[in-house]
């Protein structure tokens, strides 16, 4: 045990190693004239296919003078970003070349496409892929045509991208991105380019913390390359107009070593870049050779790039009048009116022709070999790189049987587990098979959401300082395998790129703060889906698997702002082909899900359990089956099967998610009780999307599969976690919808203890009984008593929880004895 002297004294343990900040390494030329014109002429190619790509529809060699037939009719598409792009681009290939690098691109600004796609398609790999995109002048006319045309490609670094793993469209994510795709992979490096627009989102600006999590002995590096064009879509950016010293003061305190490249002159720019670029790369190298000759992990300063160029560089420099070259005009497409003004048609030729394609492409439109020996070739291409297709280098998990995890079941509903405890022995041993490709991700709760099993095996990666009271259960290292940083943001999109490159990985967070990923979720469930329906080299990547903790009806003590289950309705509004979600009531059918979901491909599996103590009702062999068939009749908690023809219940208890489970359970026991000769019949719902029809999902029950277990007009008293529309948005296309009737959360909450705050929703015991009282005709008089009895039930427990400040011990123990 650490005294409390020792921590008095204590001072942090410097991990890092502190280099003087080194910028101004530019001075003299690393390019020979011959280098110089070449890459010189390599970008100019790159720049000449962007605008074609925005322009045009025909005549992509401009062998004819152009006219407006030539010109696409909508013309769109971000030029503003794309020179800076490819500049990036092709001194990465010379690097690469000359030092065999690994290396994937991450373009931040991925809706500058063009200056990706450009070096892509010189490369060789796009027509690789698309072979009718060839690279001659019939290639390069489709090519061109494609480009954000209805029909065919988007105007981001879309999944068709070969060598994408960002998309780029929605800004903010390509540092966590970049991050995610070299953890375990020592040998890679990403380059990551940033919009120094992109550089004001909450996710970016945060996301420069991952070196603190990046190990140089076991994972690859990023270089970060700050484009500081100076303008968003029409407004000046931040760190474009801050002094230099705040600017490269920002980075030092992120713990970067901040190159600065900058002009105009493309002269003086390539030889600056190429300088600080290789700076850049031979200090990578030298802090992974220092790490890995001692196998010592710390953080380094990582060097990174602010490279400020003019925005649309190269481009017009006014039009009609505006300043566009170096201004915020060049963020789209520099001119329009292409098909009624004949000036504008003159200027886009001039400015075509001012990259001398004649030099560049020969007369079948083919790059010319000086110029195509400038990139890489095979594998070491950017576009072609073997991560950013990991489907392909995609190994299974070694999985532990998670039937050696059950919980003994002698009776249903009489054992109390924390569910996610359970999980968290069987993540262990997933982890302990798997030490280099899984990964666990989590805000600082995985200790909260009963998974520190996993501590057993492996800890939280942490490569800041320490303090010697961290020995004292911190669960800190530098080569942990637990990822905890308060940032929901860069979990999820270290994540994502961890899968997209290969890997497997399980996230989990307070289901009321994972909407802080609610629209990273949907970039990315948007992107398995292009994959899955419409890349077909893109192979299956790992499935993100989000589960759901800290649930709505157990923060009682953090109340209202802690109570939020709409994730899954937003789950839902993306495609069928990659949405899952399930909901396991106790923790044999956890672990079913969760055995599952690790092993699925091409998924986000929403998984939803609650890390507190609840009732077990299933043994491991009737969890599989249960969750197997994701929906299903529980024999033991109905009795409408009493052997009399014909046979039918007078109500159906449905339930989906543990909490709600318990409480149908306690109603269906009172009912049981009160109306012996009421005919229940209980369902449990696993797999939200069985209610939803076969013809919507794929996991949805044919109508005559639900008529079966639901009848066709009996009243469903449906308990469900979340919000209750929900419920009747899957499940309205069924027979006689109006019958079912749904209870959820209604954003009913403050400090309560768990049934006040089951009441004052409606999901608890007494409402339910109340509810089947008042959809159950027949009950005769005696439903009159015991709806009062329900009522008294609920104004004494209501009562007694705001006089002792919990439930009744009848409540927090009660079992099902039936
Ligand atoms: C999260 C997000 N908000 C807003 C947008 C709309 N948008 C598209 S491009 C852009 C400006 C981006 O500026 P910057 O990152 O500097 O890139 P640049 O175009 O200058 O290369 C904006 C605001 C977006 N794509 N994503
Ligand atoms: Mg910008």
């Amino acid at each position: 045990m650490l005294l409390r002297s020792n921590l008095k004294n204590s001072s942090p343990k410097k991990t890092m190693v502190t280099t003087p900040i080194s910028k101004d390494i530019a001075s003299e030329s690393v390019l020979s004239t011959e280098e110089l014109r070449k890459i010189h002429a390599y970008w100019r190619a790159c720049n000449y296919l962007a605008i074609g790509m925005i322009y045009l529809r025909d005549n992509p060699l401009l062998k004819e003078p152009l006219k407006p037939e030539h010109i696409k009719q909508r013309l769109l598409g971000h030029w503003g970003s794309s020179p800076a792009l490819s500049f990036i681009y092709v001194h990465l290939n010379r690097l690469i070349k000359k030092y065999d690098l690994s290396t994937l691109y991450i373009a931040g600004p991925g809706h500058g496409a063009p200056g990706v796609l450009g070096p892509v398609y010189l490369e060789g790999t796009y027509s690789e892929v698309y072979p009718d995109k060839s690279e001659d002048i019939e290639g390069m006319q489709k090519f061109f045509k494609q480009f954000s045309f209805p029909g065919y490609i988007g105007s981001h670094c879309t999944p068709e991208t070969p060598g994408s793993i960002h998309e780029g469209g929605e800004l903010g994510y390509s540092v966590s991105h970049a991050f995610g795709a070299v953890y375990d992979n020592p040998d890679l490096i990403a380059a990551c380019v940033v919009g120094d627009g992109e550089a004001e989102t909450g996710p970016l600006a945060t996301a420069w913390h991952s070196n603190k999590f990046l190990n140089p002995v076991r994972d690859g590096a990023v270089l970060p390359i700050l484009n500081l064009n100076g303008y968003k879509i029409a407004n000046p950016t931040i760190l474009s107009r801050i002094s230099s010293e705040e600017l490269e003061s920002l980075f030092v305190g992120y713990g970067y070593t901040p190159y600065v490249v900058e002009g105009w002159d493309p002269e003086l720019m390539h030889q600056k870049m190429a300088a600080v670029m290789e700076e850049c790369v031979i200090k990578i190298r030298e802090i992974q050779q220092e790490a890995r000759s001692q196998n010592k992990a710390f953080r380094p300063r990582w060097p990174m790039i602010i490279l400020r160029t003019p925005k649309g560089w190269t481009g017009p420099k006014d039009v009609d009048g505006h300043k566009v070259e170096g201004f915020w005009r060049s963020h789209q497409v520099p001119m329009g009116g292409m098909h009624s003004n004949p000036e504008h048609v003159k200027l886009l030729e001039e400015w075509m022709k001012s990259y001398k394609p004649e030099e560049l492409f020969d007369e079948d439109g083919t790059l010319i070999p000086e110029l195509k020996e400038l990139a890489p070739t095979g594998i070491r291409r950017m576009s072609a790189n073997p991560t950013t297709n990991g489907g392909l280098l995609r190994k299974e998990l070694k999985m532990p049987d998670f039937c050696d995890y059950a919980v003994e079941i002698d009776k249903p509903g009489t054992v109390q587990v924390e569910n996610t405890g359970i999980l968290g022995k069987f993540l262990r041993d997933v982890m302990k098979n798997n030490m280099n490709n899984f990964r666990v991700f989590g805000p600082d709760e995985t200790a909260s959401n009963r998974l520190s099993a996993i501590y057993e095996v492996t800890k939280k990666t942490w490569l800041a300082d320490y303090l010697p009271e961290d020995q004292d259960g911190s669960m800190l290292a530098p080569d942990g395998r637990v990822m905890e940083m308060l940032s929901e943001h860069t979990l999820e999109g270290w994540l994502e790129t961890y899968l997209l490159t290969g890997r497997h990985g399980f996230f989990h967070t307070y289901e009321a703060f994972v909407h802080v990923i609610d629209s990273m979720f949907n970039q990315h469930a948007k992107w398995l889906d292009i994959c899955k329906n419409h890349v077909s080299w893109r192979a299956p990547v790992s499935s993100l698997n989000i589960m759901l903790s800290s649930l709505v009806w157990r923060q009682d003590h953090n109340g209202f702002s802690h109570q939020d289950p709409g994730f899954v309705d937003l789950v839902t509004n993306k495609s069928a082909d990659v949405t899952r979600v399930y909901f396991p009531p106790d923790a044999n059918c956890l672990l079913s899900v969760a055995d599952h979901c690790l092993r699925s491909t091409n998924y986000v599996n929403v998984i939803v359990s609650d890390k507190q103590k609840h009732l077990q009702y299933l043994t491991m062999d009737e969890a599989v089956k249960h969750c197997t068939k994701g929906i299903g009749i529980w024999e033991w908690a109905s009795n409408d099967d009493c052997g009399t023809e014909p046979d039918e219940p007078d109500v159906i208890m449905a339930c989906c998610g543990d909490i709600p489970t318990m409480e149908s359970l306690a109603a269906t026991a009172i009912l049981r009780e009160e109306f012996p000769d009421l005919k229940v019949r209980f369902i449990n719902v696993v797999d939200l999307y069985k209610l939803q029809t076969e013809t919507e999902h794929p996991h949805g029950l044919s109508n005559k599969e639900f008529d079966i277990l639901f009848t066709a007009d009996k009243p469903v008293i449906f308990n469900f976690h979340g919000y209750p529309w929900l419920i009747h948005k899957l499940a309205y296309r069924r027979t006689n919808q109006e019958r079912i009737h749904v209870r959820g959360y209604k954003e009913q909450g403050n400090i309560n203890t768990p049934l006040e705050l089951a009441i004052l929703n409606q999901i608890d015991r007494f409402n339910l009984v109340i509810d089947v009282i008042d959809r159950v005709p027949q009950l005769g008089s005696r439903a009159a008593y015991v709806r009062e009895r329900m009522r008294d039930e609920i104004i004494d427990n209501l009562a007694y929880a705001h006089s002792e400040g919990m439930d009744k011990p009848e409540v927090v123990n009660w079992t099902w004895d039936s």
